[in-house]
């Protein structure tokens, strides 16, 4: 297991807010939210960034993507709209060396991103 806060809080080692989870994948309330409603989806394998990801991932980074829309769903922020962001090491604002996808909603998005 990756020793990572998020591979510690897929473990259930940490505490987190979970709102999902599965044998593959864990969903959870972000620490510092950028937005009314903040989620994060990680596998539980610990790949440390989207780079890393190898083609033996396929289908999990599909399962990431079906359970961010599933969250954002039941969080009520489907029909609005809601983003969902892949930070890939230092230049993207990567700070946690565990893949996760941010699901951001509850607030109007802006295009393109800072
Ligand atoms: P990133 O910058 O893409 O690596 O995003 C990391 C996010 O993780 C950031 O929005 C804050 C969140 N975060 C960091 N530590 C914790 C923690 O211990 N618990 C929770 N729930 N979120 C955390």
């Amino acid at each position: 297991m990756s020793d990572t806060i998020f591979g510690k809080i897929a473990s259930g080692e940490i505490a987190a807010d979970l709102v999902y989870k599965d044998e593959d994948v864990v969903a959870f309330r972000d620490i510092s939210p950028q937005a009314p409603t903040h989620l994060l989806v990680i596998p539980r394998k610990p790949i440390p960034t989207l780079d890393a990801a190898g083609p033996e991932d396929a289908a999990l980074l599909g399962k990431l993507l079906l359970v961010a829309a599933q969250v954002a769903r039941e969080a009520g922020i489907a029909e609005r709209g809601y983003r969902t962001v892949i930070n890939c090491n230092a230049e993207a604002g990567q700070t946690v060396f565990h893949l996760h996808l941010h699901v951001l909603g509850g607030r109007p998005m802006q295009w393109p991103p800072g």
